[in-house]
């Protein structure tokens, strides 16, 4: 779809519903022309912005900024014309409707950038990162999607390597369709640390990429016997009555979520239902939901009353927890302290506090945000910026796996095939696309207008 429309001219608007300014962008050959018709001006020159009248007809419209670039001086690389309006409503939607009437198709998710891209203005993983700039709240992956896109310091690593690869596969292939006339053969040692720093390459690239999607799906259970105050620590993290509390225990039946704020992230933060005494019950259906909760959490804060011992509950709930990140919390520290240093042989993040008056709670958010932080992927470090990166690189360390084992192997046709594979994926990577289908799936979940 996006390759049979290269030829037209598209538009769309590029400011979100309900902004006090709107843009509609244009981009493509006939740009130009339809912002002639509309503006009733002859020409316009170059990043030169001016202050035009819309019409429709004979009736003005609408009183705006117009930003033209010529091609090749744009985003897209085409002609460009954009117009600032009054206001990202029905203004600016009746006047994207007059640019498609001039001629003019409504822009597809991605198009602009699929024409950045198609054009050389930028490569496709910056496309992909200035995507993620401009949807993405977390602090670090706008970090790291600025550097992507502005300096494309990402994928650098991997480019470097692919001339390497390049070589090696002209060698074979000369080996392969001449054998009489090469003197020479491969150089096994090479090609062996090829392999090496491309895996390692890719491999960080992963790690860093899985770090930076945890940390978007980051959930903080709080866990613990019915009646020891999860439900008052919850409501106090989010800062709102969203849990009901009463000195009933078992009073939160099943589990709620809410959203928590720590080092600039929303993580998620989730209350629990108290797990019961009955012997029968800790074996049962409850349990099952406990675990599951517990395994799919990423930190766990373990909430104990700290005006009575340690229960049976207690101390099965801290070995459930004891593979996890976890925070053990005191709470009713206003009521006195049964517990002493007990809870110190099990972590050492124990913390006193009361919700009752506010005791602690400075410390528990410290604790939070640096077993947070220790999750952070490196923002010097480049990442993949979509699933079809990973997808990739895991075909490209499989390929990887696969010429390691054939490497000693006298079979050059075989190498040969095996470098050729890992020249394509590393390329693909790199942004270098032959494949339209997945090109275009990758640019049909970008925003519309960018
Ligand atoms: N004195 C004192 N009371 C507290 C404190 N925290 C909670 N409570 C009281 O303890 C009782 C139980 O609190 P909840 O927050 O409902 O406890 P929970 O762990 O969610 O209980 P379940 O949902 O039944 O598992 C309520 O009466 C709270 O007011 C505290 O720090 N000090
Ligand atoms: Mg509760």
């Amino acid at each position: 779809m996006y390759f049979e429309r290269i030829n037209s001219t598209i538009c769309a608007q590029a400011t979100a519903k309900g902004s006090t300014i709107g843009i509609v962008r244009i981009s493509g050959k006939d740009a130009f022309k339809i912002a002639s018709k509309l503006t009733k001006t002859e020409r316009f020159e170059d990043r030169r912005v001016c202050f035009a009248k819309l019409y429709d007809g004979d009736k003005v419209v609408e009183q705006c900024i117009v930003l033209p670039f010529l091609s090749p001086h744009s985003f897209t690389g085409e002609n460009v014309i954009e117009f600032q309006l009054h206001g990202a409503e029905g203004n600016a939607e009746q006047i994207l409707e007059m640019v498609i009437k001039n001629g003019a198709l409504p822009a597809l998710r991605g198009e602009f950038s699929f024409r950045a891209v198609l054009n050389s203005k930028m490569t496709l993983n910056q496309a992909l990162a200035v995507n993620t700039l401009v949807t993405s709240q977390n602090p670090v992956a706008i970090e790291l999607s600025r550097k992507a896109a502005f300096e494309n310091k990402s994928l650098k690593m991997l480019e470097t390597l692919i001339p390497s690869w390049d070589r090696c596969y002209t060698m074979l292939t000369a080996i392969v369709d001449f054998p009489d006339q090469i003197s020479g053969n491969l150089d096994f040692n090479e090609v062996r640390e090829l392999i090496k720093s491309t895996k390692s390459a890719l491999k960080r690239l992963e790690s860093n990429s899985e770090s930076l999607s945890k940390l978007v799906n980051f959930t903080i259970l709080l866990l613990g016997r019915p009646n020891v105050g999860k439900s008052s620590l919850f409501n106090s993290l989010v800062d709102r009555d969203r849990a009901i509390v009463s000195e009933i225990p078992g009073t939160t039946r099943d589990y709620i979520s809410e959203t928590y704020i720590t080092r600039g992230f929303q993580v998620r933060l989730i209350d629990s239902a108290g797990i019961r005494e009955a012997e029968s019950e800790l074996e049962g259906r409850g349990v099952d939901k406990s675990r599951s909760l517990i395994d799919t959490s990423d930190l766990i804060v373990l909430v104990f009353d700290s005006s009575i011992p340690l229960s049976d509950e207690d101390m099965w709930l801290i070995r459930e927890t004891s593979m996890k990140s976890r925070i053990l919390v005191k709470n009713k520290a206003d009521l006195g302290d049964k517990l002493g240093n007990i809870l110190n042989e099990f972590s050492d993040s124990v913390i006193a506090l009361s919700c009752r008056t506010g005791e602690g709670f400075i410390n528990l958010r410290r604790n939070i945000d640096e077993e947070f932080s220790k999750n952070l992927p490196d923002a010097n470090e480049a990442v993949f910026f979509s699933d079809w990166q990973r997808t990739l690189s895991g075909k490209a360390i499989a390929q990887l796996d696969e010429l390691s084992l054939y490497l000693e192997s006298d079979q050059v046709e075989i190498l040969q095939f095996c470098v050729r594979e890992i020249l394509n994926s590393l390329k693909n990577l790199a942004g270098d696309f032959t494949d339209q289908d997945v090109f275009e799936k990758i640019f049909g979940g970008f925003c519309l207008g960018k």
